[in-house]
């Protein structure tokens, strides 16, 4: 009992720093018998006790080489998504569909659906709203399962948020294209991004109806979608990543209106999980149960994948990603051509996950001078900022614009990025190419 209490106030900010020491006691836990982790080698998470020094060194010997991010099957172009995705909006990308900066200058501080990026790991599926039901269950409850149709979610208390759903692999391709060296997985530019207002009931309500015992540590939601079959034929099952309790608490909603209107199909129609500046692989789509825990659970989503592996992190990966790194960019087509001579309107975003946007800055000279943007939005937390420079050119010829943000908790985008293999949390001043002419 008091190891619970302890677990949940360790973590109770719910960033990076006391995941990673609630990390070490989830380990703990698995290796004294206690945590679960279904559907998760083994071989891996006693190659994350090795590592982090919480079992026989021996057992290092079982860390595998390989970590390569698996591929979902791709039928085709974009195969499994429902929405029209014009190639004047989206990039097509295997499974998913990649917002083009570009198309959103003049769309507004949120996305349309019509713009909003697609990450699926197999298809998206079609799912009647006045079937779905909602089943949270698990010994973190103090009774039975309970079960929640959408008419009863829709009867709770409601909140509304403003924020962004980022990929943890956003500009993954800028390790290849920028640091020479490419890592595995979706090659991402800018526009695996989109904000929207999100309308739902927040996830403590629905938890608190359930029962929620004082025993629980961990609550579990899993998509409805297909299960996740790797290149190499190993079926993950569904798609599902724990969450501790305090983020579970704190502002994460089950959401069924995304803009005003019911979640769309690609998007988690009818109620996905929103969990506001968290790596997007968290807000689970489809939402379809909820298991609450009282040993802390695991899934191949807090395990192989997001987590930083690679020289310049320890051996074990880093703890499971949580809050979203710092960028920005231009809404411009890559190779822009600008005409000399003209003064352009340049227009970008900017936004991190650790706080609101306190500046952007601009550079037109490969870096030599910055120049502060103009702010349009009033920053917040967990959204972005819509931002705009003037720019005069004068010498014709292929160059780069470079922006750089700093958010409100101190944090400037870095020249580079350390590698990890899986080329998650991409946030270095990426290089914009353009043609003046
Ligand atoms: N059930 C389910 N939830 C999911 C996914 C998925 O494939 N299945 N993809 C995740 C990932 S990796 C991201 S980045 C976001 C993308 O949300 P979007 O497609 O609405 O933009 O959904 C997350 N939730
Ligand atoms: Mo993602």
């Amino acid at each position: 009992m008091s190891r619970d209490r302890s677990a949940r106030s360790d973590h109770r900010t719910a960033d990076g720093t006391s995941e990673a020491a609630y990390d070490r006691r989830r380990l703990s836990q698995w290796l004294a018998g206690e945590a679960r982790a279904d559907g998760v080698a083994r071989r891996d998470v006693l190659r994350l006790a090795a590592a982090t020094g919480l079992a026989a060194t021996s057992l290092a010997a079982t860390a595998p080489t390989a970590l390569a991010a698996p591929r979902a099957r791709a039928a085709g172009p974009a195969a499994g998504i429902v929405k029209p995705l014009p190639p004047e909006r989206f990039t097509i990308r295997g499974t998913n569909a990649e917002t083009r900066f570009d198309s959103l200058a003049g769309t507004g501080h949120t996305t349309p659906v019509s713009h909003f990026f697609v990450r699926n790991h197999t298809v998206t599926p079609r799912l009647e709203a006045a079937a779905w039901r909602l089943e949270v269950w698990g010994d973190g409850l103090t009774g039975r399962p309970r079960h929640f149709t959408l008419a009863d979610l829709k009867n709770l208390p409601s909140a509304t948020r403003t924020a962004f759903v980022e990929c943890a692999g956003n500009g993954r391709d800028f390790f290849a294209t920028q640091q020479n060296r490419p890592a595995t997985g979706t090659a991402w530019t800018l526009g695996a991004i989109g904000t929207a207002r999100w309308r739902g009931v927040p996830l403590r309500e629905v938890l608190r109806r359930a029962g929620l015992s004082r025993r629980a540590v961990d609550v579990m939601p899993r998509g409805l979608d297909a299960d996740y079959v790797t290149a190499d034929g190993t079926n993950l099952g569904r798609v599902r990543r724990p969450l501790p309790l305090a983020k579970a608490l704190d502002d994460v909603l089950l959401a069924y209106e995304m803009n005003g209107e019911p979640l769309p199909p690609d998007h988690g129609h009818p109620v996905r999980v929103l969990v506001p500046s968290w790596v997007g692989i968290a807000s689970i789509k489809w939402l379809g149960d909820i298991e609450v825990s009282s040993t802390p659970l695991y899934s191949p989503w807090n395990t192989d994948f997001y987590r930083l592996y690679g020289a310049g992190h320890p051996p074990e990966g880093s703890a499971p990603l949580t809050r979203q790194t710092l960028k920005s960019a231009f809404e411009l087509p890559w190779n822009a051509r600008l005409s000399a001579g003209t003064r352009h309107r340049l227009t970008g975003r900017a936004w991190s996950g650790a706080g609101a946007i306190d500046r952007v800055e601009v550079s037109t000279d490969g870096g030599a001078t910055w120049h502060r943007a103009r702010l349009h939005d009033t920053p917040r937390r967990d959204t972005w900022t819509r931002w705009s420079f003037p720019w005069r050119p004068t010498a014709p010829g292929p160059t780069a614009l470079l922006s750089r943000a700093t958010d409100t908790t101190g944090r400037v985008q870095p020249e580079t990025t350390a590698y990890n293999t899986q080329g998650y949390l991409f946030d270095a001043v990426v290089r914009h190419a353009v043609t003046v002419e």
